[in-house]
């Protein structure tokens, strides 16, 4: 059952008109997270309430809210301290959630790799510290859901001094982790299916378009050990002119990230730096779309992750006007215009997925004499089989497959007798 979510909207009336765009990221957030949004109610300030942040009578409106609509959380797009927090516990009867610990929530959900996981915790302590006061404690733990999960959350009975010497290991072994990164990157290069990463800020589409892609629920091949370690979210997805690939949505950036979260968000991410292949997605009609191309490029940059290919596409071809949609073509001729809602731009899409994953993963193909078919499972677990053809004493098995995988392929085969490989074009 989704958690019965009250968004809450609040700016100053200075910037007033900021309020829609900053609550549409939060409700992104919130489904993200598993949210049911039953309700949104905003207020434009002369100026803060020191006390709930929100005015007196706007904190009433909200109680009064959450008794009528049975709301089990209210998510404020704002931070609170730990006194506001407090004080809006105080009259409205349900956990209080900010825009901070909403966004620690979904990295708690969606970091896999130790040093995420490390990385979230570290985050959630950090957030926790200064907030450790009764009313904290006696809300969030009891009621669970949003806001709790993760690894921080078992931690929450620890004194003060206790998160404070975690946080310190955790810095430590953090540290050492980037260090074995190099290795864990070599180890993944054997997998025999290409990564497709959909990256893009949070409300680009990514999730409904790998549903498009991918439409079964079932993840790739559910007994499959190589993938036993893969995200949650990934899907086998079949790509025209290429074979298979495993598409995943990776964790979505977010226009106001807080400074303290910059590390938990980018390790979340750091499995981008795996894949074959990025598939950026930013929506035609997003009125910040040129700021956040920047952003994810800089931001890939200082990952490592240039060298990656990268397919970039406009999503929501359907919800732009004329207009825009001209001058977007104009200045990107050849990007995908794509939209998961009428199917618009797929084609062109795969096409471009096709292209950039033949870049690392060639054709191949290798005579293996059917003497030696019990190899094939060897085959198979280093590289896609995409034909079998026979003839009279041996079969012809096509291949896509990675250099590397390849090298090191054909040494093991070398030896057998009748075994011959090469490259194919087509
Ligand atoms: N009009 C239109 N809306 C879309 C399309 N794809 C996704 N959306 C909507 O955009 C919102 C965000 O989509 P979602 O896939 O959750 O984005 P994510 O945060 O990047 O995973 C949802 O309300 C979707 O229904 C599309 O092709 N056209
Ligand atoms: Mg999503």
């Amino acid at each position: 059952m989704p958690e019965r979510v009250l968004l809450v909207g609040l700016g100053l009336k200075s910037v007033a008109a900021a309020i829609p765009a900053s609550l549409a990221e939060l409700e992104g957030l919130a489904l993200t997270a598993g949210a049911e949004i039953v309700g949104i109610r905003t207020q434009a300030l002369p100026r803060w309430n020191s006390r709930t942040l929100a005015g007196t009578g706007k904190i009433e409106e909200i109680a009064a809210a959450v008794r009528e609509h049975k709301v089990q959380t209210v998510i404020f797009d704002a931070e609170l301290s730990a006194s506001q927090q407090k004080a809006i516990e105080g009259t409205v009867p349900a956990k209080v959630v900010d825009r901070t610990r909403l966004i620690l929530d979904i990295f708690a959900q969606r970091a896999h790799t130790r040093e995420g996981r490390m990385q979230v915790e570290l985050a959630q302590l950090s957030y926790l510290l200064p907030r450790l006061t009764g009313a904290w404690r006696s809300f969030s733990q009891q009621v669970g859901g949003i806001g709790t999960r993760g690894p921080g959350e078992q931690k929450l009975e620890y004194e003060r001094r206790h998160i404070q010497r975690r946080i310190l290991e955790l810095r430590e072994k953090i540290e050492s982790v980037k260090r074995a990164r190099a290795v864990r990157r070599q180890a993944r290069l054997s997998v025999p299916i290409p990564q497709i990463a959909i990256i893009g800020y949070t409300n680009a589409g990514k999730s409904t378009l790998l549903n498009t892609l991918a439409p079964s629920a079932s993840p790739i091949y559910a007994d499959d050990k190589l993938f036993a370690t893969l995200d949650p979210t990934a899907r086998r997805v079949k790509i025209p002119g290429f074979g298979w690939a495993v598409a995943t949505d990776t964790v979505g950036f977010i226009q106001r990230l807080p400074t303290t979260l910059v590390a938990a968000f980018r390790s979340t991410l750091e499995e981008l730096t795996m894949a074959d292949c990025l598939l950026f997605l930013s929506g035609a009609s997003s009125p910040n779309r040129e700021m956040q191309e920047r952003t994810v490029a800089s931001i890939l940059d200082e990952m490592g992750a240039r060298d990656i290919p990268l397919v970039s596409a406009f999503s929501k071809a359907d919800a732009v006007d004329a207009e825009t949609r001209r001058a977007l073509v104009r200045k990107a001729p050849l990007r995908p215009m794509i939209s998961s809602r009428t199917g618009e731009g797929l084609d062109k899409l795969y096409e471009a997925l096709a292209r950039a994953l033949s870049e690392r993963w060639i054709l191949k193909h290798l005579y293996l004499p059917f003497s030696e078919a019990s190899r094939l499972g060897m085959i198979r677990s280093a590289a896609q089989v995409v034909s079998v053809e026979t003839e009279s004493e041996r079969m012809k098995i096509g291949l896509r497959i990675t250099q590397a995988n390849w090298d090191r392929l054909l040494k093991r085969m070398d030896a057998l007798p009748g075994v011959e490989s090469g490259t194919s074009t087509k």
